[in-house]
């Protein structure tokens, strides 16, 4: 990680909020799909500040329609306040949505959130610490499984990184997916040992098979690591929300002609992107 020799004095980074949406109408109302997947966190009384901060964020939607109507939302926010003379905290949020109504459509929607804190110094014999809390929540709904199907997938993750090394020192990370109909969900949570979760204000649900399913979690826990010799210490945080749903005509002779008609056929591609650093990583 590249080192900065000045600290900070007073810093309030905010990544520009971001909103992609988009919307497609047409004829028909039929049944309906759905699929929301958001992800909020915070970080807060950090015993050391940083020497320097980053804060990202980027959204994404698509839509496509032949035959019904289709919207998507992706948001992100993101800020962090480093502050030696008051609190140092740092928060962000991601949120992707998609519903959609009638016979063949396609609505997808990704937002991405993150904080980074560089050269946190911790001296030798000394504990490294912050407390934290956050969710994620993922929901689908459809109405018919032989034609529609939603999905919601969604990453909340923080690293803590030794900066001379880049050595990984810790990670915590929450993950869940639902794909409806079908078998392919999950929600579970990876902690290392310097992480304690808080177990009276930490709940999982979720609600797996049907044609409505849940995985939502909430989190509030302590990270602390004390350090037998100077090291500088960066801490990487963000979240990856994506979700989709679809509904196809059933002959698929009749879903090809309406895609090549050009009249019936509109496509729309929004994309707004607003990263303070290059270091973008993102799921795909
Ligand atoms: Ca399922």
């Amino acid at each position: 990680m590249k080192r900065y020799l000045q600290p900070i004095n007073k810093i309030l980074l905010l990544a520009t909020p971001v909103i992609a949406s988009s919307m497609l109408a047409a004829s028909s109302t039929q049944a309906a799909t759905l699929g929301t997947s958001e992800a909020t966190f915070n970080i807060e009384n950090f015993n050391r500040n940083p020497l320097d901060i980053r804060t990202i964020t980027d959204a994404v939607t698509n839509t496509i329609s032949t035959d019904g109507q289709v919207i998507t939302n992706a948001n992100a926010n993101a800020n962090f306040n480093a502050d030696p003379n008051a609190l140092t905290f740092a928060s962000n949020s991601s949120t992707s949505k998609a519903q959609g109504e009638g016979l063949s459509y396609l609505g997808e929607g990704q937002s991405f959130a993150a904080v980074l804190g560089y050269d946190f110094l911790v001296q030798p014999g000394e504990t490294f610490s912050f407390d934290f809390n956050g969710l994620l929540d993922l929901k689908t709904s459809i109405d018919n499984p032989t034609t529609e199907n939603a999905t919601a997938n969604g990453l909340l993750t923080f690293e803590l990184y030794d900066s001379g090394s880049n050595r990984l020192l810790d990670s915590f990370s929450i993950v869940g997916s639902l794909a409806t109909p079908g078998n392919d969900d999950a929600l579970e949570v990876q902690q290392s040992g310097s992480i304690t979760l808080d177990p009276t204000q930490t709940y999982f649900n979720k609600s797996f098979g049907g044609t409505q399913e849940i995985a939502q979690a909430t989190v509030k826990g302590k990270y602390s690591r004390t350090f037998d010799k100077s090291t500088y210490l960066t801490l990487i945080e963000s979240k990856t929300n994506q979700v989709r749903v679809q509904a196809k005509v059933p002959e698929p002779s009749t879903a090809f002609g309406l895609v090549l008609s050009c009249g019936v056929f509109t496509m729309t591609w929004k994309r707004k992107h607003k990263a303070t650093t290059s270091v973008l990583t993102q799921n795909s």
